[in-house]
Parts: C-alpha cells; sequence; structure tokens
C-alpha cells in the first residue's frame, strides 16, 4: 500500500477545525485532526508545503518512523504548529492501519481494558450564575456523575474565536486577586445546588499565580473537588512542586504541555493525579500511549483534553485510548455544539455519565467534505484577558 493524496480541510461550522485526509493507493484512506485554536491556517500550512510532500509514495503502515522523520528529521523539534500537524498526520495513519486490519484502533492498542468510560461534561449556561444555579437540574437530564466548572467572568460573545472576531482577539477583564474569592464561593455554591455525590471539577484554566492557587484549593478541600485542573501556568516545573506540597486537593494537569518530556517531573514527583494532554499537541496516537504508559509508571491517571475545540475525531481517538488503557481516570466531554457532527459522522457520545462509541475498523470517524465546504473557514483568535491595570493575564 502507498499514500497517494494528502488533504487538508479547514471548516468553521460555528468553530474552526483542520482536518487531514490520506488517501492510498489501495482505496483505503485515513481521517485525523490537527486542529489548534487560533492558528489552524498556519498548521495546514505546514501540512500542504512540508509534510505531504514527505507522504506522498510511502507505506502508511510505518507510521513511528514517519513520526520520528517529522519530529527529530525537522530538527526544529516540537511546538504547537508542529505538533498538531504531526498528530493529525499520526491520527490518519492509524486509521488506515486499522481499516486495512479491519480492527478498530483500540484492538490495534491491546484491547479493551474496560467496559465503560466515565466521562464529564461542562455545566452549560449563559453567565456563571445561570450555570451554577442550573447545575442540579444539567446533572439530573443527563445522568452526569462529574461535572466541570471554568474560572471566570461571564464569557464574552465569541469566546473561542468564532464569530466576528476575525481581526484581534477580543479582551476580557480578569484581575486574578479580586477574583479568589469569587472562585471560592462558586465552587462552594456549586458544590450545594449539586450535592455531595456528584464529582466536580474546577478548571482555573492557568489563571493564577502559585500562592493564589494554594489560597484557593486550601479553601477548597473541605467541598472535595474531583481534581483541581490547571491551577497555575505549566512553565516552571518548580510552581508545580510547591503548590501540590501546600494542598491535598487533587490536581489534574496538562492540556498545554507539548511533549513527553514536559510531562516528566510532574509524572515522576507524582505533582498531578490526572494527566490532562491533549492528544493533538503530543503527537496523536503514536505518543499518547508512550505517554499513558510513563503515566502509568508513576501511578497518575489519564484524563485526555476533550474541548469543543477539538473534533469528534479527537473525541474517538480519545476514547479508543480510554478503552485500552489502564490507567485511564476519566474523559473530558467538552462538546457544546452539535453543528460538526454534520461534517464529522461517527464518534463518542456520552450518555447517563459514560461515553459510548459504536467501533468502526479504525478510528471510525469520517468527513464530509461537501458539508465541511458549506462552512468556510475564517480567522479567528482566542481571546485575551488585561487586568483593571491594562496588564495580559492568562485567559
Ligand atoms: C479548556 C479548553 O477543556 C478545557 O479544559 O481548558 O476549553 C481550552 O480553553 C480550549 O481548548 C482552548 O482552545
Ligand atoms: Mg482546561
Amino acid at each position: 500500500m502507498k499514500i497517494t493524496q494528502v488533504k487538508t480541510i479547514l471548516t468553521s461550522p460555528n468553530q474552526n477545525y483542520l482536518f487531514v485526509k490520506i488517501v492510498t493507493d489501495s482505496g483505503i484512506y485515513g481521517v485525523g485532526d490537527a486542529s489548534l485554536n487560533g492558528r489552524e491556517e498556519t498548521v495546514a500550512n505546514l501540512i500542504d508545503m512540508y509534510l505531504a510532500p514527505q507522504l506522498i509514495g510511502r507505506d502508511p503502515e510505518q507510521i513511528e518512523d514517519f513520526w520520528q522523520l517529522v519530529y527529530r528529521g525537522s530538527y526544529w523539534r516540537g511546538g504547537n504548529v508542529m505538533m498538531s500537524a504531526l498528530s493529525g498526520i499520526d491520527m490518519a495513519l492509524w486509521d488506515i492501519l486499522g481499516k486495512s486490519a479491519e480492527k478498530p484502533l483500540y484492538a490495534l492498542l491491546g484491547g479493551k481494558a474496560r467496559d465503560k468510560v466515565l466521562c464529564y461534561s461542562h455545566v452549560l449556561g449563559k453567565t456563571m450564575e445561570e450555570k451554577l444555579d442550573n447545575a442540579a437540574g444539567f446533572v439530573r437530564e443527563r445522568g452526569l456523575q462529574v461535572i466541570r466548572l471554568r474560572a471566570g467572568l461571564p464569557a464574552a460573545n465569541g469566546t473561542f474565536g468564532v464569530g466576528g472576531h476575525q481581526d484581534a482577539p477580543i479582551i476580557e477583564p480578569w484581575t486574578p486577586h479580586r477574583e479568589i474569592q469569587n472562585t471560592i464561593d462558586a465552587f462552594i455554591r456549586l458544590r450545594e445546588n449539586v450535592g455531595p455525590e456528584v464529582g466536580i471539577i474546577y478548571d482555573l484554566h492557568e489563571r493564577f499565580s502559585p500562592d493564589q492557587a494554594i489560597l484557593i484549593m486550601r479553601e477548597l478541600e473541605p467541598y472535595r473537588p474531583f481534581f483541581i485542573e490547571d491551577p497555575i501556568a505549566p512553565e516552571n516545573p518548580d510552581s508545580l512542586r510547591y503548590v501540590r506540597e501546600k494542598t491535598s486537593v487533587p490536581i489534574g494537569f496538562g492540556e498545554l504541555y507539548k511533549s513527553r518530556y514536559e510531562c516528566l517531573p510532574a509524572l515522576s514527583g507524582h505533582w498531578i493525579d490526572y494527566l490532562r494532554c491533549d492528544i493533538i499537541r503530543i503527537g496523536g496516537v503514536t505518543e499518547a500511549r508512550k505517554l499513558a504508559a510513563l503515566a502509568e509508571t508513576f501511578d497518575v491517571k489519564m484524563a485526555w483534553h476533550g474541548p469543543n475545540d477539538v473534533s469528534p475525531i479527537t473525541h474517538a481517538v480519545n476514547w479508543h485510548l480510554n478503552v485500552s488503557e489502564y490507567n485511564f481516570g476519566i474523559q473530558e466531554d467538552g462538546t457544546t455544539d452539535a453543528l460538526i457532527n454534520r461534517v464529522v459522522s461517527g464518534g463518542p457520545t456520552c450518555q447517563n455519565g459514560f461515553l459510548t462509541m459504536d467501533a468502526q475498523p479504525g478510528i471510525g470517524c469520517d468527513i464530509n467534505e461537501e458539508e465541511a465546504a458549506k462552512y468556510p473557514f475564517k480567522r479567528a483568535f482566542i481571546p485575551v484577558c488585561r487586568d483593571e491595570e491594562g496588564a495580559l493575564k492568562t485567559w
């Protein structure tokens, strides 16, 4: 089997996505997700200009070799743009492998290690007030065991960068030291609203400094968070150790990590309980299985990143990883908009708190290219935060 064509597909069904489709001379093709919120076209260009020509004529089953060719062979290693491009291609190659073996991806990864995949959803609502008020109903309706809230002021329209913000990022106000008490209060209200049984994940979205994060987490200890997500920024591993030592709250971390090497200190030091990498940022299936094995070594559970800005293809790959991992913890089902399902078929859904999927050979998803063309890509930006002094803060 030889690769004959590599296509990049940009589309925007209420959110920008970048897909990769790799076609072979056998008629089998594979699909992957290379979406990088706010930089999709840059990733597409890297694939079209530099990676696709190296794929044409290759045996699609040499997945590890191609991974190394892009990662080490480029000499300039890593980074979000390169890793997203590589991940999209890597997923498509595994999809081809599964289809040609007539096996679902999870079977290639060692087979099922569990029957069910616990998942969590984002509490929805237009404002923080609405989310806090509606949480119990939201949990009941969907039969959820675990929910997730993100620290923040009421989100401005167009958050995640689509819908008329194509020239520059919108600015959201956020003054961290002023938001400490609000953040604590919001969690406590949510706990009171949903009762003691429901797991609550609170995403602090790297928005606080270590001292602020410690303050928040210590106050929340009696309210038993399922985990606190990304309490601080990831750049300085020692800061994470510092936070870890000061609180007993479980920590989920890592959607901004771009490599196994970045994860290593947090894993080997046991500074986190759940590793939350995004498979589009760390190198697709090939790297995800190595990373999960590494985390298993250090008793850290997996909780792959699954927001609305990754497509059903990534959600499906996450599910295949989930069912085949020994150290699976929980899966984020951050899907908030159904329009993408017109473009991509297949993929898991959350039913009564568990992620279920009809497994087909490969990843089990397909892209409807005609449908994708109906939603033209528009340049869009992730918002930025500025405090009341005008200084830039982490969004
Ligand atoms: C979030 C993401 O799902 C999460 O945990 O942190 O929604 C994140 O903000 C987006 O992926 C950014 O594009
Ligand atoms: Mg997050």
